[in-house]
């Protein structure tokens, strides 16, 4: 059985969110304020279904996907680029390869005791966050 990442999550800590804003070139005034934010993730597991609610009180972001099976990513009130997006197991890793114009765009979620981990990567980047089981 692989790990459950069902459940409600609340960011603890943010390590170079900024570089990663940059890399996908968020702008200034969107940078101040995003990196003040706490997002809390809502997590839903069922199967091969995923759906990650991603809610701060400035900006949100839904996604759902079905293991292994491609499909098209907006990235609405982030970037807003088009991706072919797919995500895949590693181990009890759950890997994201996101697949357009910026080289080496993924993210990867893991659990560790009570605490989700989030590396988001782009081009150079990587931002490392951590969420504590609400
Ligand atoms: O998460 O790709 O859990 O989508 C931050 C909202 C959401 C704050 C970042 C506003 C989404 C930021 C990160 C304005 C620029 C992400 C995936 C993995 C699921």
């Amino acid at each position: 059985m692989p790990v459950d990442f069902s459940g409600t999550w609340n960011l603890t800590s943010s390590d170079n969110f900024e570089g990663y804003m940059l890399a996908l070139g968020i702008d200034f005034a969107t940078r101040k304020i995003a990196k003040i934010l706490k997002p809390q993730k809502v997590i839903e597991q069922e199967g091969n279904s995923f759906s990650i609610q991603t809610t701060s009180t400035f900006r949100s972001y839904f996604v759902q996907f079905k293991i292994g099976e491609e499909f098209e990513e907006d990235n609405k009130g982030l970037d807003h680029r088009k991706c072919k997006s797919i995500v895949t197991w590693d181990n009890d890793k759950l890997v994201c390869v996101q697949t357009g114009d910026k080289k080496n765009r993924g993210w990867t979620h893991w659990i560790e005791g009570d605490q989700l981990y989030l590396e988001l990567r782009c081009e150079d980047q990587v931002c490392t966050q951590v969420y504590k089981r609400a």
